[in-house]
């Protein structure tokens, strides 16, 4: 028991509560089209935002006052006893975590992945003893101002080996806890101008990098998911990782799109002028749909404000591309949120993951019951019926002339017909 947590009980479904301290909707039991809702949402709490962020923003610094803020591994350690402690009052099935979230940076290349296989040993025997499973690792390759130009695209090919040394380490701890995937957020992956930077050449300094990451997980049998996540701007002015589009292109090219899946964020589809369901149905339907990161940004800032969860309507479209794919399978539901920088307190952290649990908990069930009473897939798929006749699968396989005479024989003059756009949204009103 660590003394940051030490009043607040371990949280339960009480639909009835009266107290703020219970899930009023999320019922880790509850059995939704033939799942529990725990396995269904597969929550993830990240160590970066809740753990290792002052509070800062870019006017003005640290307003969070923690005790295990410094840079020694005793402080790791009260770090990841007090982590472990919040996922165990809020009952996540997982956590997610940056090398720089964990451990302290060490004088050497050395020291740093010594630090880091300490702090890992100490989350396995945690886990071991009931903790949490691990979602995914991660390294931190942004923050550090070694990779201020860039990890896999820096113009310095000694950047470039210290980020895939970095990254192998990182891969290395995953695989020792177990985790269910592997991220890979090119933070600095882009340009700031591009008056000083060649393009050609750090898109297949990108590809190469990634192709390396595939080569290592199949060396060491890691059996998790590679998952890229895309954001189009922020930190840089242009990220290559731009959207769900861009990242498909961009594995086709270097032959991943069978490796790597995406871990897509809602805040990040804002930024790319998406909404979040788009950039889900779309990967879904390039069969690359892996994670989410579950966390939106104010509209009105237009930066990524990470903002917890707080809108159901949003929240149920997005699970229902997510259960029209088929549910999650090595991917879950990470909560790359954190809390405003005036949410002082302990309370706060808990707080607003059980708040955020409850909202996707709301979402998740809207979802599914508009999936079960599927009139919404009944309407699209009458409106495609056409397509099921044999002969305009044939006409596919045509040519233009014979598609011209065919129109002409037919005496074709087809009419549109309506969309029902707004009978459709009056449909989804019903469930959310
Ligand atoms: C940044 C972001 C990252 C990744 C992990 O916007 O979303 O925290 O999720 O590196
Ligand atoms: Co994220």
């Amino acid at each position: 028991m660590t003394e940051f947590f030490a009043d607040i009980p371990k949280l339960a479904f009480q639909p009835d509560a009266t107290d703020e301290f219970a899930f009023r909707h999320y019922n880790p039991d509850e059995v939704i089209l033939g799942r529990r809702m725990e396995d269904h949402l597969r929550f993830a709490v990240c160590y970066w935002h809740s753990f290792a962020w002052p509070g800062g923003d870019p006017f003005g610094g640290q307003t969070f006052q923690r005790p295990w803020f410094g840079d020694t591994m005793d402080h790791a350690r009260l770090k990841a006893d007090t982590a472990f402690e919040m996922f165990r009052i809020l009952g996540v099935p997982f956590f997610c975590f940056h090398d720089a979230d964990v451990r302290p940076e060490g004088a050497s290349f050395a020291e740093t992945t010594r630090n880091l296989e300490e702090i890992t040993e100490y989350f396995a025997a945690k886990m071991e003893a009931g903790g949490p499973k691990l979602l995914w690792g991660t390294a931190n390759l942004f923050s550090n101002r070694r990779f201020m130009a860039g990890a896999a695209t820096n113009p310095d090919p000694d950047i470039f080996a210290y980020a895939a040394a970095t990254v192998k380490t990182c891969m290395d701890a995953t695989h020792r806890l177990g985790g269910a995937n592997y991220v890979l957020w090119g933070g600095r992956e882009g340009y700031e101008t591009l008056l000083n930077t060649d393009l050609r050449r750090e898109m297949e300094q990108m590809g190469r990098f990634l192709s390396m990451v595939v080569d290592y997980k199949h060396k060491i049998g890691f059996k998790g998911t590679i998952l890229v996540e895309p954001k189009p701007q922020e930190p840089t002015k242009h990220q290559y990782d731009y959207d769900v589009a861009t990242c498909y292109g961009f594995l086709q090219r270097f032959g991943l799109e069978k490796e790597v899946k995406l871990n897509i964020e809602q805040g990040h589809a804002i930024l790319a002028g998406h909404s979040f369901e788009h950039e889900l149905a779309l990967a879904a339907s390039l069969g690359v749909l892996g994670s989410i990161d579950m966390n939106r940004n104010d509209y009105q800032c237009g930066w990524d404000t990470d903002h917890f969860p707080n809108n159901v309507p949003e929240v149920a479209l997005a699970y229902y591309e997510v259960l029209r794919a088929g549910g999650f399978t090595t991917g879950g539901t990470n909560f790359d949120a954190k809390l405003r920088r005036q949410s002082l307190d302990a309370e706060d952290l808990i707080l607003a993951h059980a708040g955020a649990m409850d909202v996707c908990a709301r979402g998740l069930k809207a979802a599914a019951a508009m999936l079960e009473d599927g009139k919404l897939e009944a309407a699209r798929s009458a409106r495609y019926a056409g397509w099921d006749r044999p002969e305009a699968q044939a006409m596919l396989g045509s040519d233009l002339e014979s598609i011209a005479a065919d129109v002409l024989a037919r005496g074709l003059a087809p009419q549109p017909v309506s969309a029902r756009q707004e009978r459709l949204e009056n449909l989804v009103n019903r469930f959310v």
